[in-house]
């Protein structure tokens, strides 16, 4: 196959899930959801920060799940111990989420209206940054143990995302990240990124975190309004 037929074939791909994208997108904004959509590479610990936000989050909105790996159930089992609907979506030999799977998983999960869409994506630090799934915003999940010079070799996922949290701060003592190096990496490739520094494991950082997530809802809320007029 030539190089531009490959091209090509990428390109149907992704004008296909725009499409898609934006179905979701409209499902999403007649049901008043805010969609968060988490990427990471395996094991920054996208699972841990969510059971611990839905636990919280669940106590004022409705708030549901959509979890994608390759295999297992695992993640949506974790989701539901903590009391919320989780949908898994295995992906098999696919290395990222596509808008169709998110339309398919998102008809299988109770009504949300109002509330809150998490998304988490296949982990993986590439393509899930080429992929719309009509979310309101992606979040990339960075952990200190991953060493800070990944926005710089990893750029699509930060340049996609809208806030970078930066998870396992717990661990800080016994590694030598830099975390001001890490928003410097970041904000050269998105100077708009929004940083929330965070432990998953104690819960350190999920205040600013929750406020975030307010402000992304008035945000949405006033768009909304501005439409209407
Ligand atoms: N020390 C520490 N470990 C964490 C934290 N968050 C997640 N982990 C651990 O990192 C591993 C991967 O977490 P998981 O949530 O499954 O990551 P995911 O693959 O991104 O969903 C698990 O062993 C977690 O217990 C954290 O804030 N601090
Ligand atoms: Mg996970
Ligand atoms: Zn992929």
């Amino acid at each position: 196959m030539t190089r531009t037929r490959l091209v090509e074939i990428e390109r149907d791909i992704l004008d296909k899930n725009n499409g898609i994208a934006a179905n979701n997108r409209g499902l999403f904004v007649a049901d008043d959801l805010l969609v968060f959509n988490l990427l990471s590479s395996p094991g920054a610990g996208k699972t841990t920060l969510l059971v611990r936000a839905v636990s919280e989050l669940k106590c004022s909105r409705w708030v549901g799940v959509i979890e994608g790996d390759q295999q297992t159930s695992n993640d949506a089992k974790r989701i539901q111990a903590a009391g919320v609907p989780a949908v898994q979506i295995n992906t098999g030999k696919n290395c990222h989420l596509d808008a169709a799977m998110i339309g398919d998983a998102y008809r299988r999960l109770p009504l949300l209206s109002g509330g809150i869409l998490f998304i988490e994506n296949v982990g993986n630090l590439i393509c899930p940054a080429a992929f719309d799934l009509g979310e309101t915003c992606k979040i990339v999940v960075f952990s200190i143990t991953e060493g800070e010079d990944k926005p710089l070799k990893y750029p699509d996922v930060f340049a996609a995302s809208s806030l970078m949290v930066i998870n396992k701060i717990d661990l800080a003592s016994l590694l030598e990240f830099d975390v001001g190096k890490a928003i410097e990496y970041a904000r050269r490739v998105n100077p708009k990124i929004d940083v929330i520094v965070v432990s998953a494991r104690t819960g350190e950082g999920f205040a600013a975190l929750y406020a975030w997530i307010d402000r992304q809802a008035g945000r949405q809320r006033r768009a909304f309004e501005d439409k209407g007029r």
